[in-house]
């Protein structure tokens, strides 16, 4: 875990909003006083009633509480938009850049204010209310934007759905949500390819988990094809015409919510995780200010899908509460061709370009030459966020597309934590390539062995954090016992990440990776359960284990056994119906890499699959099985390791 290199603070960053000396100082009265220093930065945000109890949270399991900023009130939109009015309402709050490049639209603040207030009366007209959840299913566009900001002004709560999900799963979270309402478009468009999804919300809703749908509202984008119900389907452009231009906004408690987003677990279905309002603009508005030492003018480019919480956060809250100017790309780094980022880059002089590994992975696997042709000398500093960076990745980014100009902020969080959690500040912190380095104000992180022993000093073990911050996930929507258990149960008084770290001698974390059944897919979450029950779903299939083996460019792959009914052949023509048959169930991103038969799965004589053993087959360290004494069948082991040749 040494760093092979270490990069001092860089001279651009001498004058950062943060330097070390402040970052420790401020830390430090973070975490002794919580109430003093949040009392204080709480106000970087308008409320419209000013809080006067700060923080009232604990961790203890049978006493959980989780409030901050409990008795203020404000709006979220109102933080993104109105104001903004005043100083700079002809400024660019987004710049779209479509799929094709030559696809270009400025939205200043003003125009951004106007949309969303009249999207924002048209879900009042059609009956949406404070409180209700309203599912989005929508390209990465304009528009989506303007819905989000629109549910947030009346206190709708948004559930952004990935646009890469299936119709069944779409159908899941709109039933676990109670969602009365979904918006749309005809279709969306990524890399050239169109996605069906008015057909694909048509398909959902025949599902029985989302009978709840009443409405749904259809943005006419692409113009393509597509099925009417006039009972239930409205035009997104004729509401928006109609409506008017002026929406007065609801005004939230801190506590109330803002938006759920369903993320995958260990086990289970995914879980909607729920935000709330004060602690989440206050927390997702200072990370993006000193993580990303924000600057005005600054062009910010976060190329997360708004269907994940790194959308959400940094694409569009915290950027828009600050008054920044929020890229948001439709398409993929690579059309039409591996210069397109650099070239958004150049075109949009862009300050802060904030990715995720795999993309950094993709590009690099093309050679030094893909970003020819651009100087993205406008890039001040760079960011990842999603999954572990490799340091020869971090290197490849550092060197070709920042010039060996701009600072790489590692940042470590989840859909849980609402914002980053563990990064450098890059006017107060050396970077070391793999290393998120040190927590961000408020953030207690401690390293925990499994008996719930907390570990000192350098050392690896499961990552906790200690107390709460602002943008702390409240509960998972619809089932709080699942939270506390999810959360608070495996240790006493701590929240468990899910996560497992090192801390090198200066203290600084190095994350990873899950050390629970989650896979990291190309930066995407998605448990192995999940494609497990997907899989025995299948008639063909008895029984199925997945687990994530070592991936090149998506990080960790999707490797299945699968054990077949009695009687039924394993054929390659089957292997490509499962994969199909999963891409089908969850979406392209669960697609399986390797489906290995498997005659029998190892089990423990109580019948828990070993995955241990299992990941080992799937990375090729069959030298070192480990211990297989308590295997029921240890004979399992070598059918699995012949067979590992034929699949
Ligand atoms: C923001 C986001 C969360 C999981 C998390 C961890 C992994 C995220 C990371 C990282 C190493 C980083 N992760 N950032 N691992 N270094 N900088 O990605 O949220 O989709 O919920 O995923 O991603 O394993 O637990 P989410």
């Amino acid at each position: 875990m040494a760093a092979d290199s270490v990069y001092p603070i860089s001279d651009s960053m001498k004058d950062a909003h943060i330097n070390r000396e402040q970052y420790e100082a401020m830390y430090r009265e973070s975490i002794e006083d919580p109430d003093g220093f949040w009392g204080r930065h709480g106000k970087r945000i308008d409320w419209m009633r000013p809080y006067t109890k700060v923080k009232n949270t604990s961790f203890d399991r049978n006493n959980l509480s989780i409030r901050w900023f409990e008795d203020g009130t404000l709006n979220a939109s109102v933080n993104c938009l109105d104001r903004h009015l005043a100083d700079r309402g002809d400024q660019t709050a987004i710049i779209f850049e479509g799929d094709e490049p030559d696809v270009s639209r400025y939205v200043s603040y003003r125009e951004l204010h106007e949309k969303t207030c009249r999207f924002a009366n048209a879900l009042k007209g059609l009956g949406v209310k404070k409180g209700d959840v309203v599912t989005l299913y929508m390209p990465m566009i304009v528009e989506t934007a303007v819905a989000m900001l629109a549910c947030a002004r009346i206190g709708a709560i948004h559930s952004v759905v990935f646009a890469g999900f299936s119709p069944e799963a779409l159908a899941a979270r709109i039933g676990n949500g109670g969602s009365r309402f979904v918006i749309t478009a005809d279709e969306g468009v990524r890399g050239g390819r169109r996605i069906p999804l008015k057909s694909n919300v048509d398909q959902a809703l025949e599902e029985p988990a989302a009978s709840v749908v009443e409405r749904v509202v259809v943005l006419g984008y692409t113009g393509g094809a597509m099925q009417w119900h006039d009972s239930r389907d409205v035009d997104f452009n004729g509401l928006m015409e109609e409506a008017e231009p002026w929406c007065e906004p609801e005004e939230m408690n801190a506590e109330d919510p803002l938006f759920m987003l369903y993320t995958s677990g260990s086990t289970g279905a995914p879980k909607g995780v729920l935000h709330t309002t004060g602690g989440y603009m206050v927390y997702t508005s200072i990370t993006h200010e000193y993580v990303f030492d924000y600057r005005p003018g600054d062009v910010f480019w976060c190329t997360a899908d708004v269907g994940w919480i790194t959308g959400h956060s940094y694409t569009l809250y915290g950027p828009l509460a600050n008054g920044a100017t929020t890229l948001l790309y439709e398409g993929i780094p690579t059309y039409p061709d591996e210069s397109r980022l650099g070239r958004i880059v150049d075109k949009h002089q862009v300050a802060t370009l904030y990715t995720a590994p795999t993309g950094i992975r993709a590009l690099m696997a093309g050679g030094d030459h893909v970003m020819d042709g651009t100087s993205r000398t406008s890039l001040r500093l760079l960011g990842t966020a999603g999954e572990p960076i490799n340091p020869q990745a971090w290197e490849w980014f550092y060197r070709v597309i920042g010039n060996e100009q701009a600072p790489i902020v590692d940042t470590w969080w989840q859909t849980e934590t609402g914002g980053v959690m563990i990064g450098p500040l890059p006017g107060a912190m050396e970077l070391k390539p793999g290393s998120a380095t040190r927590p961000f104000f408020g953030v207690q992180p401690a390293l925990f062995d499994s008996e719930g022993n907390e570990l000192e000093g350098a050392t690896g073990g499961n990552l906790v954090i200690k107390d709460s911050w602002p943008a702390q996930m409240r509960t998972i929507f619809g089932d709080h016992e699942r939270f506390i258990k999810t959360y608070f149960s495996t240790y006493d008084g701590v929240y468990f990440t899910g996560d497992g770290a090192k801390r090198d001698e200066d203290g600084d974390y190095w994350i990873t990776g899950r050390v629970d059944d989650v896979l990291n897919v190309s930066g995407h979450r998605l448990g192995t359960a999940e494609v497990e029950s997907a899989l025995v779903a299948h008639d063909k299939v008895a029984e199925a284990a997945v687990v994530g083996y070592p991936h090149d460019v998506k990080g960790e792959g999707i490797y299945v056994y699968v054990t077949l009914m009695k009687g039924e052949e394993p054929t390659d023509a089957l292997r490509d119906e499962l994969v199909q048959w999963v891409r089908q169930r969850i979406g392209p991103i669960a697609t399986p890499d390797v489906i290995q038969w498997a005659p029998g799965l190892p089990k423990t004589r109580s019948g828990k699959i070993m995955r241990r053993i299992l990941r080992k087959i799937a990375s090729n360290e069959t030298d070192n099985l480990g211990d297989t004494s308590t295997l029921a069948d240890p004979g399992v082991v070598d059918e699995l390791m012949e067979y590992r040749a034929f699949r």
